[in-house]
C-alpha cells in the first residue's frame, strides 16, 4: 500500500492539449499519465491513473483509494474551488495527499484563488505546468518512504 499512488484528474483535463493551451499547455492527458508512469517507475512507486468529469465519480475514486493507496496526487480542476464533497472524501482517506494545478491559480480570476482541497493537502503545487505532476510524485515518494 505504501508504494501505491493514485493519480486523480478532474473535469476537462481529458481535453488537455486542446483546451486553452496558452494556460494549460500542449501536452495531452495521455502525455501526463505517461510521464507520471515513468517517474513513478524510477521512484519505485506503482501508479494508477483516473480521470473523470463527474464529481461523484471523483469521490468514488478517492474512496476506492482507502486502504489501497499510500497517497493520492490530485488535480481536482474546477472542483478545487467548489467541492466540499471532494474535501470530505479526502478527509476520509488516511494517506498522503498532494494537490496539483497546471496553472498558477493565484494569478488568475479571484474565484480560482480558494481551494477547498488545500485544507487537506500535504503539499500544493501550482503554476509548474505538467512538471508539477513530476514534482508531486517526487515529494510523494519522500513522504511515503519517510
Ligand atoms: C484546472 C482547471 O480546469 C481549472 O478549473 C482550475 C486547474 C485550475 C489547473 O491549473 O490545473 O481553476
Amino acid at each position: 500500500m505504501a508504494g501505491i499512488v493514485h493519480l486523480i484528474n478532474g473535469p476537462n483535463l481529458n481535453l488537455l492539449g486542446q483546451r486553452q493551451p496558452e494556460i494549460y499547455g500542449r501536452e495531452t492527458l495521455e502525455d501526463v499519465v505517461r510521464l507520471c508512469q515513468s517517474v513513478a517507475g524510477e521512484l519505485g512507486l506503482t501508479l494508477a491513473a483516473f480521470q473523470s468529469n463527474h464529481e461523484g465519480a471523483l469521490v468514488d475514486a478517492i474512496q476506492a483509494a482507502r486502504g489501497v493507496a499510500g497517497g493520492i496526487v490530485i488535480n481536482p480542476a474546477a472542483y478545487t474551488h467548489t467541492s466540499v464533497a471532494i474535501l470530505d472524501a479526502l478527509n476520509a482517506f488516511g494517506g498522503r495527499v498532494i494537490e496539483v494545478h497546471l496553472s498558477n491559480i493565484h494569478q488568475r480570476e479571484a474565484f480560482r484563488h480558494h481551494s477547498f482541497v488545500s485544507a487537506r493537502a500535504d503539499a500544493v503545487i501550482a503554476g509548474c505546468g505538467v512538471q508539477g505532476y513530476e514534482l508531486a510524485l517526487r515529494r510523494m515518494a519522500r513522504l511515503l518512504t519517510g
